[in-house]
């Protein structure tokens, strides 16, 4: 009992924080989580949705935080790349399909909080997967991530160039695959921006929905 109630304590918690224009984050919708689409399984068994796949989303994109909601509507969330091997079976998936970009979990910690000493300077430190809230590795540390070396003015990513040029903040994490002509790899984006995007399962949401709703497969 206890433990479920931790769980819907944490999904409201999550699903209540604000965006910019009243935007929120949503929580799971059963029948959506029930009905979703899983184009295919990783090693560790979970599904994949990739969106370019799906005949409703073929040439729709979505910004950063529209995708993270259609992926939680349905008990998943944008792909988070916690292991090399993850990140290689994903990205193998966006050069055979010939997809020029796709969003991630990935994101700058750039709210209330995100001053804590660890994520400190916000910069280096504060990159984390927001679906499963878990760091990245410091981007100094080149061997633990998969940050671009190029892009838009030729310099390593993460660059911020659209804020360093006057626009948005590049704070969501996307892969270009060869879009700067430097491979396929990790690039900070403005989160406004729209593309394609991957779901992954979630198990947080799953359980939280499995509990909820006792009588409902899925
Ligand atoms: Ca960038």
């Amino acid at each position: 009992m206890q433990a479920r109630s931790l769980i819907i304590l944490a999904v409201l918690a999550v699903a209540n924080a604000q965006f910019p224009n009243g935007r929120i984050l949503e929580p799971p919708v059963p029948s959506h989580c029930a009905n979703r689409v899983i184009h295919e399984r990783y090693s560790d068994n979970k599904g994949y949705f990739f969106s370019w796949r799906d005949p409703a989303l073929r040439g729709v994109e979505e910004d950063w935080l529209s995708a993270r909601n259609y992926c939680r509507q349905r008990c998943m969330d944008l792909v988070s790349l916690e292991t090399s091997d993850e990140n290689e079976w994903v990205k193998a998936r966006i050069v055979q399909d010939k997809v020029k970009y796709i969003w991630t979990s990935g994101r700058l910690c750039d709210f209330k909080g995100c001053n804590r000493p660890d994520l400190l300077p916000n910069e280096v430190n504060g990159w984390f997967w927001t679906a499963e809230l878990q760091k990245l590795a410091p981007t100094t540390n080149r061997q633990q991530n998969d940050w671009s070396e190029g892009g838009g003015i030729g310099k390593p990513q993460p660059d911020n160039r659209e804020q360093f040029q006057g626009g948005a903040a590049e704070h969501c994490v996307a892969i270009l695959n060869n879009f700067y002509n430097d491979g396929v790899h990790w690039h900070d984006v403005a989160c406004h921006h729209r593309k394609p995007f991957v779901c992954e399962e979630n198990d947080a949401l799953l359980k939280y929905v499995r509990y909820t709703n006792p009588n409902l497969r899925v």
